[in-house]
């Protein structure tokens, strides 16, 4: 007997359901209850959730409901908030919840309260932005610090990117901020190109402090700021780390008491809330940071709270679950149409699909059901000019969030009016379609009429905010977040690990000496990769400096 959620009599109950369900067109579930909207649509922590548009009834979410519960995911929810170690193959608890557990209650992994040592890390942060920001901190000539360069990848880099070109609207006026993270040596020339030594602070974020591409790029920039400033001792002033790993922060040349700690219980994709949230706090100030936690709080305190009718982050993940399953959606588009979340897909890609990309449950045993579906999307009417094609007229089934802020950082005449209405538009379109009768009343002749038919029937959740604020930024990750949570545990899996990323740093590994190596290669691979090797180095260019 298997123990996999695809085997239960639920799962099967919902697949009987789906047949029922798969013939009925959106517009036929509005037509069939004038209440729809008000029956489907929930408002909670500064968000309204019109999830009116989706292929269900009633009964589906009480089917979906039932899964949560076949899953246990009342009693996960339970394991994850008290400091369990839910992330089972690497034996740890994943407590992003306690970086931002301002109501400060006791939390305890392996008995020890984790909250002192929180708070202690939030009050140096305090400390050093408010040193930097108020001009307090100079750098080695004596200057102010004017340029932030953030050097990390994956989780120490996506989400503090994110989050701080989201709140540009409350930089410190003197401050500028730049995100390092690809090894591609342009990325980091060309940035420094911009900087000036003097008034430059760099913040070396990983949390293994082990990392390839992040190391090589903190290398580049401590030689170019020694190089400049013609002193090893320059370094102090312009460099500071974050990580867990002080041995290695110290072995790389730094001041341990310029590093800022975080904990084996952060995982990379849910570290903004901790000290890997330092650039966002330099540029934003530390009272808005706290907002930003006090957004995130509010909605893990609803999560852990509400009826699962009622809460946000079970119906997005049961609604996500039910498309991926019983419809065979295997993307889902993320669709802002608010310019500040620019990079809030990027985020979103990593935060989904290095939780949900697994094909084994948490026990090891291979899955024979969809998990992760392909993470997509872009600031909407840019999107509208691209991709929407697909959307309105292609062959997928892809549903879509469309995350709506009412006002803009810019009140700028008619620029918010036009933002709304193309969102509506494009929902409303993407629900109803055009029907032929419809379509040939638009048309002089029938020529092109198949062409201009337009389904429908492509579901979408509607996510709305007064404006796009940092506690409601908060509020907006946490609650990805805790969908990833709600469908991982309906899964089976693990959301907290991330093996898939090591083959290729290990692989890495053993090609990165044979490239640089003047000897013929006795390592093999493959033929196609042994060839790619000696074209490569057949054909190299000899390295350049920074001028
Ligand atoms: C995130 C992943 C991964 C990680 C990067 C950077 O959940 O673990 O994206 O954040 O590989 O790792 P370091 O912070 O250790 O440099």
């Amino acid at each position: 007997m298997s123990n996999l959620i695809s085997h239960s009599a639920i799962w099967a109950a919902l697949k009987t359901h789906q047949a029922y369900i798969a013939p009925i067109h959106l517009r036929e579930l509005f037509a069939l209850d004038s209440q729809r909207f008000e029956r489907f649509s929930v408002k909670a922590c500064g968000l309204f959730l019109d999830y009116s548009k989706n292929r269900l009834t009633a009964d589906t979410l009480d089917l979906l409901q039932q899964l949560a519960v076949e899953a246990r995911l009342q009693d996960w929810i339970v394991r994850l908030f008290q400091g369990d170690k839910v992330n089972n193959t690497e034996q740890r608890a994943a407590l992003h919840i306690a970086l931002r557990n301002r109501s400060n209650r006791p939390i305890l992994v392996d008995g020890k309260d984790v909250m002192p040592d929180v708070n202690a890390v939030l009050d140096k942060m305090r400390q050093f932005s408010d040193s930097v920001r108020d001009g307090e901190w100079r750098g080695y000539t004596g200057k102010k610090i004017q340029s932030v360069v953030n050097i990390g990848i994956g989780g120490s880099d996506l989400g503090p990117a994110m989050v701080t070109r989201a709140l540009k609207a409350y930089h410190h006026p003197r401050l500028r901020s730049y995100f390092v993270s690809n090894v591609d040596g342009t990325h980091i020339g060309e940035i420094l190109d911009e900087l000036d030594p003097e008034t430059t602070l760099f913040i070396i974020a990983s949390k293994t402090f082990t990392t390839q591409e992040t190391l090589l790029n903190a290398q580049s920039a401590r030689q170019w700021l020694t190089d400049k400033l013609g002193n090893d001792k320059a370094i102090a002033k312009h460099f500071v780390a974050v990580s867990t790993a002080k041995d290695k922060v110290i072995e790389f040349g730094m001041d341990p008491a310029n590093m800022f700690e975080f904990w084996d219980w952060v995982g990379g994709r849910y570290s903004l809330w901790s000290a890997i949230g330092l650039p966002i706090v330099v540029m934003i100030g530390m009272d808005n940071f706290e907002k930003l936690l006090d957004g995130a709080h509010q909605l893990d305190q609803h999560f852990e709270t509400a009826p699962f009718k009622k809460n946000l982050p079970v119906l997005l993940g049961l609604i996500g679950l039910w498309y991926s399953n019983f419809f065979g959606a295997n993307s889902q588009a993320v669709l802002p149409y608010d310019y500040s979340l620019s990079l809030f897909p990027a985020h979103l890609q990593q935060l989904i699909m290095e939780s949900l990309g697994k094909r084994v449950t948490r026990d090891g045993d291979r899955v024979d059901y969809s998990t992760c579906p392909i993470i997509w999307g872009a600031p909407g009417n840019n999107g509208q000019h691209a991709f929407y094609q697909l959307l309105h007229q292609g062959t997928h089934c892809v549903p879509a969030d469309f995350l709506i802020a009412i006002e803009s950082q810019y009140q700028l005449a008619g620029h918010q009016d036009a933002v709304l209405s193309n969102a509506l538009a494009q929902t409303h379109a993407l629900m109803m379609g055009r029907t032929p009768e419809e379509t040939k009343q638009a048309l002089v002749s029938n020529e092109s009429l198949p062409h201009r038919v337009f389904p429908g029937n492509q579901p979408t959740n509607t996510l709305v905010y007064q404006k796009l604020t940092p506690q409601i930024l908060g509020t907006l990750i946490a609650l990805y977040e805790h969908k990833v949570f709600v469908q991982g545990i309906c899964w089976g899996i693990n959301p907290f690990d991330q093996w898939g990323v090591e083959l290729g740093k290990q692989v890495a590994s053993t090609l990165l000496p044979a490239l640089q190596s003047n000897e013929a290669d006795n390592v093999e691979h493959d033929l196609s990769t042994d060839g790619l090797l000696k074209y490569l180095k057949a054909h190299r260019y000899s390295v350049t400096r920074f001028s």
